[in-house]
């Protein structure tokens, strides 16, 4: 156990600060690493809420101000776990005082703001200041073996990728307008929220690029309640009065095809309003030599379809990824033991460690987040151009006759 420390303050403390926290309380006890995180300080913007956030998460000290910080000369790396509309700032202000960066996806809410945070990563990198984006899922054991076996050829040529990310926690009409549903703070919906995730992960596991794009995006529910907090009524509205309500800025659902750097079609999904599905992220890759599936529902296993085996036993195979040639599993627990959502974030903290103390560049990187940002950006301007739409004229009914 090394006893050089990577001195750690980290920006919110809301889903994603828990579970960056988690990993960063984890990571050392684990793996046997080169550095040993320390959970110097966390910053949010109320004083008792995000003390009381830092004492149950692990974290030594709270502060109310996250360029406190990036002054502090004790804390090595900045943790950016807050909404979209404050990445570009925290994060350059981090790069530009030499502290190296992990900021949660999507980069930025907007394609300019994340090529000023690629540039500044680039001016960073010149004085051994690394930067990554957290794109947990990549480092999912089953989702980095998917990655092998295309990239060992076990599935040939890919020419299907279809990716869903489906949710449905906003299908309530009365579910109030979180900052999420808002575009000023989050950039976009479901697209950069969930999309952004597809996009990467299918980037990733094929090693291919998307490189063109036609979507399209709804808004189902397009005026919601404020939260109590916004609106200044008490939540209960006691007094019978009904909520102000405000209006849903960002997409519900994006669905868009694309066409693949390999020559491959790719179909994608993302979408709050498939209800019943909590987080269900699905990815299919078909190539030339077989199929491969990965079903974050069902997180250890991968299944695979060799088209090479001839015979009446061909067909989908379920692959348990828990033996400990499979990444990263070595470190927890014997095959068959299996692992979970929150262990992709010690993942994520290991391989960015790792990087830090051999002085290479973690990845995905800020240039691959703004690439994915490229995408997301064609998707919105493919969706509002109607590009490669085609409406279907309703039959009269004389020509139905
Ligand atoms: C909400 O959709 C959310 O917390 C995303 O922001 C995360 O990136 C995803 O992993 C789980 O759902």
């Amino acid at each position: 156990m090394s006893t050089q420390e990577l001195r750690v303050g980290m920006v919110g403390y809301a889903f994603m600060g828990a579970a960056h926290s988690q990993a960063w309380r984890t990571v050392n006890r684990v793996f046997d690493l080169p550095l040993r995180a320390s959970m110097v300080a966390v910053a949010g913007r109320h004083t008792a809420k995000v003390a009381a956030a830092g004492a149950r998460l692990g974290w030594a000290e709270s502060v109310t101000d996250w360029r406190e910080l990036i002054a502090r000369d004790d804390i090595d790396l900045i943790d950016v776990c807050t909404p979209g509309d404050s990445h570009c700032e925290i994060a350059i202000a981090a790069l530009r005082a030499g502290k190296h960066v992990l900021c949660e996806k999507p980069l930025a809410n907007s394609v300019e703001e994340a090529r000023f945070m690629a540039e500044a990563a680039s001016r960073a990198r010149i004085h051994g200041v690394r930067a990554m984006v957290g794109f947990n899922y990549r480092r999912v054991p089953a989702v980095a073996f998917l990655r092998q076996l295309v990239a060992d050829g076990r599935l040939g040529e890919i020419r299907h990728v279809r990716a869903v990310y489906l949710q449905d926690w906003i299908t309530d009409p009365q579910f109030p307008l979180v900052w999420r549903l808002q575009r000023d703070k989050a950039g976009s919906g479901a697209l950069g929220d969930i999309g952004a995730h597809i996009v990467d992960l299918t980037q990733y596991v094929t090693g291919e690029q998307i490189t063109g794009v036609s979507g399209l995006t709804e808004t189902f529910v397009r005026e919601r309640p404020l939260p109590a907090e916004a609106s200044g009524l008490s939540a209960s509205t006691g007094n019978g009065v009904r909520p102000a309500t405000g209006p849903v800025t960002v997409d519900d659902a994006a669905v868009f095809v694309a066409r693949l750097s390999g020559g491959g079609l790719a179909s994608y999904e993302a979408t709050r309003f498939a209800t019943g599905r909590k987080n269900a992220l699905r990815v299919e890759v078909n190539g030339s030599l077989g199929s491969a599936v990965f079903d974050l529902e069902r997180l250890n296993e991968l299944e695979f379809y060799d088209a090479t085996v001839r015979g009446p036993q061909q067909g989908f195979s379920r692959i348990l990824v828990t033996e400990a040639d499979h990444p990263y599993m070595s470190a927890w627990w014997p095959a068959g033991h299996i692992i979970g959502y929150e262990h992709s974030f010690t993942h994520q903290m290991r391989d960015l460690i790792e990087a830090i103390a051999t002085g290479t560049d973690p990845a995905p990187s800020f240039d691959d987040a703004l690439q994915v940002q490229l995408v997301l950006d064609a998707v919105e301007r493919s969706a509002a151009a109607g590009s490669g739409w085609t409406p279907i004229a309703v039959p009269t009914i004389q020509a139905l006759a």
